[in-house]
Parts: structure tokens; sequence; C-alpha cells
């Protein structure tokens, strides 16, 4: 019996060995290693690693009540909380493939160059939200993905990417391959995340344990920013005009602003930064309440709205923001000096 197992997995081997030569001369496929486990992932025709995320089911939304987060986080606004509830369960009915990164400068860089586009930042001109010379927030348009206003590498995430820019990004890989290249639904990200896992975090519920898996505002960006504060809300989300000190991480990750991609570990599902570094953008339009009428099976998000979702929190956003299930969004337009992506690719 277990002979005959061991024949019929041969053969399957060999199938999927067949197949992996026939799909594409281009196309490297490989074993990566993630904490032990060996991955079925791709390597593309620009470069980029991508691996297979299984078909499966997770619950999408907040683990845990109002009073238990505002009491492991007293900074928090309570009125970004109601968007994360109700809790429910979620089925991804089909394996994808993700990007083991998030996109780099550099890949964005080959894209601009090969596809001839222009960034919605250098279309209308509007300023963005980026950091000043001496880490003051400010508004200016001089920002650019290549000039972001701190040292960049191109194997850093790309940031001031607007959502209409990430999904020319993504049409652009898709001709360029003849593959389905596209932004990860809002629950394809959060099931990819969380690789598994029921906490805060896919490194369990503590903030401190992200030091070594995510690149975050943590003792070394504390460092650059002394005396930094943020202001304390009320049970109704106003602010209550009082402030506390910056709730920076104590362990350090080396990186005060964003850190080459891939520079920590992995999830279980071998996905690199998927909490801080960049915010990343989801196909979905955000939908304040839209949890309470979401489908079981591959939810889609809400058929309209006025802003995209973004997830993942980044290398200057707080331990609070940095959770699994933390919902931002921002218009398709819109992009801050954090705001990236990573792509999902068909199988
Ligand atoms: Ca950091
Ligand atoms: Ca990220």
């Amino acid at each position: 019996m277990m002979e005959k197992k061991a024949q019929c997995l041969t053969l399957m081997l060999m199938a999927v060995s067949a197949t992996v030569v026939l799909s594409s001369p281009k196309e490297k496929r490989t074993s990566a290693s993630a904490d032990q486990a060996e991955l079925d992932a791709i390597t593309n025709s620009i470069g980029m690693k991508l691996v297979r995320i299984p078909a499966g089911e997770f619950m999408m939304g907040a683990e845990e009540d109002r009073d238990a987060t505002m009491a492991a986080f007293p900074y928090a606004d309570p009125a970004l909380l109601p968007r994360e509830w109700p809790r429910h369960k979620v089925r991804v009915t089909n394996p994808f493939y993700m990007g083991q990164h998030e996109v780099t400068l550099g890949q964005f860089m080959t894209f601009l160059r090969d596809a001839g586009y222009k960034i919605d930042a250098e279309r209308d001109g509007k300023p963005m939200t980026g950091y000043g010379k001496n880490g003051e927030i400010i508004e200016s348009t001089v920002f650019r993905p290549w000039a972001p206003g701190w040292k960049v590498e191109p194997d850093h995430p790309v940031g001031y990417v607007s959502w209409n820019d990430a999904v020319a990004f993504c049409d652009w890989l898709s001709r360029k391959e003849g593959k389905k290249y596209r932004l990860p639904t809002e629950a394809e990200w959060e099931y990819a995340c969380r690789a598994g896992t029921t906490s805060r975090y896919h490194t369990g519920n503590d903030p401190e344990e992200l030091v070594g898996f995510a690149n975050t505002a943590d003792a070394d960006r504390a460092a650059e920013f002394p005396g930094k504060t943020v202001d304390v809300f009320d049970k109704s989300g106003k602010k209550t005009g009082k402030q506390i000190p910056y709730p920076f991480l104590s362990g350090h990750d080396g990186y005060a602003w964003t850190a080459p991609v891939g520079r920590f570990r992995p999830n279980r599902f071998g996905l690199y930064d998927m909490h801080g570094n960049s915010w990343e953008w989801c196909s979905d339009w955000f939908g304040e309440d839209c949890y309470g009428k979401s489908p079981f099976e591959d939810p889609q998000g809400p058929r309209t709205g006025t802003s995209r979702v973004s997830r993942g929190g980044a290398f200057d956003n707080t331990a609070f923001t940095l959770r699994c299930a933390r919902r931002d969004g921002g218009a398709p337009e819109s992009r801050d000096c954090h705001d990236g992506f990573r792509v999902v690719r068909e199988p």
C-alpha cells in the first residue's frame, strides 16, 4: 500500500515537472524555503518571486472586542474599529500565486520605462503627504517614488503609488507575460497575511514579537523622532486634546525608514513584510460596514465606493495599525509616502 502511494506520488511529481517545463520558457519554478517549509514558488520574467497560496477558509475581521483592543492600544482611535466587525468566516475557493515581497522600486521603474507610463503624481500634480527635512509631516508636490524624501535603493518597496498606478503595473505585467496579474482582494490579503493564525499579527498577540518579522515604528525610528507624541481619543473617536508619547516598539529592526523587501522573517505561507514596510493596495472598494453583508465565498468588496482598500500598515505606523484585521483605504488616485502594493497572479 505504502509502495503504491509512493509510486503514485512519483508519477504525480513527474506530471508536475512536465507541466513546469511546458508552462513558460521565461518562468523559473523553484522551491523557496520559509521556516523549513518547502514552498511552491515561481520566479517571473522580471525576477519577482511568487508563492502558491492554497485555497482555504479563515475568520476575517477583528479577533477581539473593543475593550480588549483599547486596553492593548490605548492610543487607538475607537472610530476605526467597527469596520473590522463582525468577524466572519470566509472561503477562498481557488489557490493563487502572491508576490513573496512588496513590489520594489526597481521593479516599478522597469514598468515605468517599459510601458512609458506616467504616474498619477506626474499627471495631476497634486501634493502628497510625506516627511520634511526634519521629519515633520508635510504636503508637497516634489515627492516621487524614486525621490521619497529618504534614502531608497531599488530593493526597497515602492512608495507614492496610487491604486490606479498599481493596477496599471498589474495590467502591464499581464500583457507582458500573457498571465493574469492583479491586486489581491481584501479577503485574499487577510487570508494570506494570517496564514492560518488567529492572533493580532501572524507572529502572535504581542506587538514586540513583530521585531524580526516586520519593519515597524521601532526603537530605530524613535531615535529619529525624539519627543514624538500621539493624540488620545475619547470613546466616540473625538480627540481629547491629550497626547501621549508615540508608542514606538522597544525592539530594534534596524530601519527608521523603508527596509529592503524580504529583510526579515516570512509568515507561514512564505510571505514577507505583510505587516509594515509599505501599505499594500487591494482590489476592493472600501466599505465601512461591508463585513456584515459579505458573501462567504471569495468576497470582492462593495460594488462601488470612493476609496480603495489598503492593508498591513507601514514602517511609520503604530502596532495598532499593523494588525492583520486593520483596514484602511484611500481614493484611487491618492498616494502617500508609504503607499505600495504586492501582486497576485492567477494560476
Ligand atoms: Ca523600523
Ligand atoms: Ca507591507
